[in-house]
């Protein structure tokens, strides 16, 4: 109750302030995370309403401000370029992320403006041939971003649980079996791409599939929650020619925690 009573009083007091408040105070009053109900106790009486649930006020924020929001950016990794080792060394790790993926990112930014000036001018043969730089680069940029967060250090390893497990043993007959038939699709990769674990999310089914270059799995109808690179820059410098021992190597380092909330993420 305390907390209705102090989310109550901050709506009037926003109000009070000249905020807009597209919501109403209910969406306030169901919120009831504890980071919400910290944040209120530990704003001082001048600074409260500056301090609204960010789930609401960022929506509608970004929502007004729609064309600045469009510009992306290089992602930090969420580890050192050497937290990898001995799977993936420093080396592939600082070149790939801030050489590789940053370039795609650049090339992404340039692609979008591109995009906002020929909508500006209506111009549909400049927007159709912009597609084919808005999936290699835009593609480049979501796959790479994914794939560092679904890898994590060696000793922070620990097996798929939960959902992620139970969906795992349904649709492939075990977690050995899932991994057998992504190393195998995914080192037969022809040149450069990537493999694949994607939610159906109509059947609510897990499944390996394999793209070329950057297309990104979406283009396949699967929501990605899984992904490896196997492009020659994420190995060669260690494995050389060697793509099964690189692929097969990547499973010591799998983030398999971030995997399930990647697919509870895909199954709401
Ligand atoms: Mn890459």
């Amino acid at each position: 109750m305390g907390l209705r009573r102090a989310v109550g009083r901050v709506a009037l007091e926003a109000t009070a302030a000249g905020r807009i408040l597209v919501g109403s105070s209910t969406t306030f009053v169901t919120s009831s995370s504890s980071s919400l109900t910290s944040s209120f106790q530990n704003s001082s009486q001048h600074n409260r309403h500056q301090n609204f649930p960010n789930n609401h006020f960022c929506l509608t924020q970004k929502g007004s401000q729609r064309h600045n929001c469009t510009k992306a950016t290089l992602p930090d990794l969420p580890y050192d370029f050497s937290a990898l080792e001995p799977i993936i060394d420093a080396q592939i790790m600082e070149i790939h992320h801030q050489k590789h993926h940053n370039t795609y990112v650049t090339n992404l930014n340039v692609t979008l403006e591109k995009i906002a000036e020929a909508e500006h001018k209506n111009d549909i043969s400049s927007l159709i041939a912009l597609q084919p730089n808005l999936k290699f680069n835009g593609g480049g940029h979501e796959n790479h971003s994914l794939f560092w967060k679904v890898l994590q250090p060696k000793k922070d390893y620990s097996d798929p649980e939960g959902q992620l497990k139970q969906m795992i043993e349904r649709d492939f007959g075990s977690f050995e079996n899932m991994k057998k038939k992504f190393a195998a699709q995914t080192v037969a990769v022809q040149g450069s791409g990537w493999g694949w674990l994607g939610l159906n999310k109509e059947t609510k089914t897990l499944h390996v599939v394999t793209t070329a270059n950057q297309d990104p799995c979406i283009t396949t109808g699967l929501v990605p929650i899984f992904g490896v690179d196997v492009w020659e820059h994420a190995y060669y410098l260690q494995y050389k020619n060697l793509r099964p021992d690189y692929v097969n190597k990547v499973w010591e380092i799998v983030n398999w925690k971030q995997v399930e909330e990647n697919l509870v993420k895909a199954l709401m």
